[in-house]
């Protein structure tokens, strides 16, 4: 459970963070291909809650950088896909 929080509360920064501050140099582009996790073209939290679920359950789909591993870096690499879609 604290994991859960630990993950919702960093995502929840993050995107809070980019929504306050739209005019963010260097996001990259929104990759939806990596953000929209049930393909349906939209991003929205039901994609981060897929993540999420994916994530504690140490999903393969979770791994997001490609490195074999489900780690916090996999975070990271989803925040940066993610955050891009919400700025612009
Ligand atoms: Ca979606
Ligand atoms: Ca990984």
């Amino acid at each position: 459970m604290r994991r859960t929080l630990t993950v919702l509360s960093a995502l929840a920064l993050s995107t809070t963070f980019a929504s306050a501050q739209p005019d963010i140099p260097d996001l990259g582009e929104c990759d939806m291909a990596v953000a929209d996790r049930n393909a349906d073209g939209v991003l929205d939290t039901g994609d981060i809650f897929d993540f999420i679920d994916a994530f504690i359950a140490q999903d393969e789909s979770a791994d997001i950088d490609g490195d074999g591993m489900v780690m916090f870096s996999d975070i990271i690499a989803y925040v940066h896909a993610i955050l891009p879609c919400f700025a612009g």
